[in-house]
């Protein structure tokens, strides 16, 4: 199928998706042992977060070999079957390519600093400013100052993730060369898509400057506008010079505005884009180390301007609730109770029905919970164990600052897939890497594939629709019901079908009206109610957490 519109894409996390070796991390034979599974949930794509050579100090995004694969997981030949079988499935691989920092223990890094001067300029270094403050005052996003100093030199190097994350001078052409290579050297192993880390970082200013009081620091390197031109070169000396290839660029916080730029297919930059505005509703004041419940207008309002104004730029949104980076969605916006599966269920029709390309997270079409750890040693992520120590050391109690951990940890999503009731969910035979979650004896992958109104057979009707249903892939997208406080509820039309689809996002009874021509000519294309719903007269009670979706042509 050469249409992206069409596709669905699948997250896998490989650490956690399936052990073949007993070592408590999974493998790509693991990936090769579920091809089964992924066909009949019918997803067109896969993509793997980093499986390159790493020392794993974040998980894979810290890359200490581009070109290679990573022990842990397998061979290259392992690999290379890997997407032989998937292709001959119809399901195409997308590599998560972190370019924007290599780890310090890449051996451009250890060229550097071992004084060869040209991989030296494969960095941001800088030496102190005059008074003696390091280079800018800017802050890593896993707390601390972004500078470290670059070995026994007078000089300091930037890296605005983890001190092992070293970030690279994109405005030397030797390293946009190295960039284009390696996606060349992938595309050549038949690699269909790439997710771009945090792509609208790349493109640092010459000169580098201090963020003035109040000023957001990550306004000084975000969305410069020499990123995109970065983009579109990579564009042109790779991926846009083969059939089909998929990619989405991750921008947690970029506009809408340049989210149109970096998509628009007319600029040969990326084929559509990641924000995580919708994922920020639930923090105080924009800091995620805060408590609060979600704001649904908020939430609301957020992805119905995305939608809106990502069409009016010719944009292209990549829809999402969960990845590897977020607490599971259905412990934030669903139901963890008695409305579990029909929670899970409306999230996912939520944004399935949107225009954009869906992204599933492994354990998301099972409707898997945050994993409940009880210790902060349970815990493996670099940034919650940073994050634990500064709250503690900026006075918060031990216990409140675990709540804290427990509720907004990267590891609530990457606890291991929970494949049955056996031992450690059939994930692993030796010792997890990451504990598995509290619930997996009701919650896997067994149990939704034995039963017929699991969540599971849900996205594959999800997924199915897309295909079938040009007003799904093609579509414009129309407001409804902007004013609703608990209804989240929106059009899709082309000149020959439309659909509505209504969301209830709390646990109590609403009365909507449908529109008279619905009730006459319209079907239920799709509903997570057990019981098919009657529309048989213009009034109808939404239920707690349902969806419906009628369709006419
Ligand atoms: O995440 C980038 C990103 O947007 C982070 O700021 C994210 O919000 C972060 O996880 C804070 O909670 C990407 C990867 O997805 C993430 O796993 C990496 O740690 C990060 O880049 C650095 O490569």
């Amino acid at each position: 199928m050469n249409n992206f519109k069409e596709k669905v894409i699948y997250q896998i996390y490989p650490k956690s998706f399936k052990d073949t070796t007993g070592n408590g991390v999974g493998d790509l034979q693991g990936i090769v042992e579920k091809i089964p599974y992924l066909k009949e949930l019918g997803v067109d794509m896969i993509w793997l977060n980093p499986i390159f050579p790493s020392p794993q100090r974040d998980n894979g995004y810290d890359v200490s070999d581009y070109t290679a694969i990573n022990p842990l997981f397998g061979t290259m030949s392992e690999f290379e079957d890997l997407v032989k079988k998937l292709k001959a499935e119809g399901i195409g691989v997308m590599l998560d390519m972190v370019f924007n920092h290599t780890s310090t223990e890449h051996e451009w890094f250890q060229k550097a600093l071992a004084g060869d001067k040209k991989y030296q300029d494969y960095y941001i270094l800088r030496p102190l400013q005059a008074e003696g403050s390091l280079p800018t005052n800017w802050e890593s996003k896993f707390s601390g100052p972004a500078w470290e100093r670059f070995g026994e030199t007078d000089l300091y190097y930037l890296h605005l993730f983890d001190v092992t994350q070293a970030d690279l001078n994109w405005r030397n052409p030797e390293v946009r060369a190295e960039m284009h290579n390696i996606l060349n050297f992938w595309l050549d192993k038949g690699v269909e898509g790439f997710r771009f880390d945090v792509m609208n970082l790349i493109g640092k200013d010459e000169e580098l400057i201090d963020a003035l009081p109040g000023q957001i620091d990550k306004l000084l390197y975000t969305d410069r506008p020499i990123a995109h031109t970065f983009i579109r070169e990579m564009n042109q000396a790779a991926f846009g010079q083969r059939e089909n290839i998929v990619t989405v660029g991750e921008m947690s916080s970029t506009t809408i505005e340049q989210g149109q730029l970096y998509s628009n297919p007319e600029r040969d930059e990326l084929t559509m884009i990641f924000s995580f505005h919708h994922l920020k509703v639930d923090y105080q004041d924009g800091q995620k180390w805060t408590k609060m419940p979600y704001d649904f207008m908020a939430l609301k309002n957020i992805l119905n301007d995305w939608q809106v104004g990502m069409s009016d730029g010719n944009g292209w949104n990549a829809l999402f609730w969960n990845n590897h980076d977020q607490p599971r969605a259905l412990n934030r916006f669903g139901d963890t109770g008695q409305y579990r599966e029909k929670s899970a269920k409306m999230l996912g029709a939520t944004i399935h029905l949107m225009r954009g390309t869906p992204y599933i997270y492994q354990g998301e079409e099972i409707g898997m919970l945050n994993p409940d750890y009880a210790s902060i040693t349970d815990f493996v992520d670099v940034e919650s164990h940073n994050a634990y120590a500064e709250l503690v050391a900026n006075g918060m109690s031990e216990d409140e600052a675990l709540m804290m951990i427990q509720e907004k940890s990267r590891d609530n999503s990457r606890s291991p897939m929970q494949w049955d009731t056996s031992l450690h969910a059939g994930f692993t035979e030796g010792t997890p890497w990451l504990q598995l979650g509290k619930t997996f004896e009701e919650i896997n992958v067994a149990a939704d594939l034995a039963s017929e109104t699991s969540v599971f057979k849900f996205y594959q009707q999800l997924i199915q629709l897309r295909k079938h249903y040009a007003v799904i892939s093609e579509g414009e997208y129309v407001p409804h019901l902007m004013e609703h406080e608990r209804i989240f509820s929106y059009i899709r039309q082309t000149d020959a079908e439309e659909l509505i689809v209504w969301n209830n996002f709390y646990d109590q009874v609403e009365e909507i009206i449908i529109p008279s021509e619905y009730v006459v000519a319209g079907e239920v294309l799709l509903s997570n109610e057990d019981e098919q719903p009657a529309i048989d007269n213009d009034r109808y009670l939404l239920k707690p957490f349902e969806t419906l979706v009628l369709y006419r042509r």
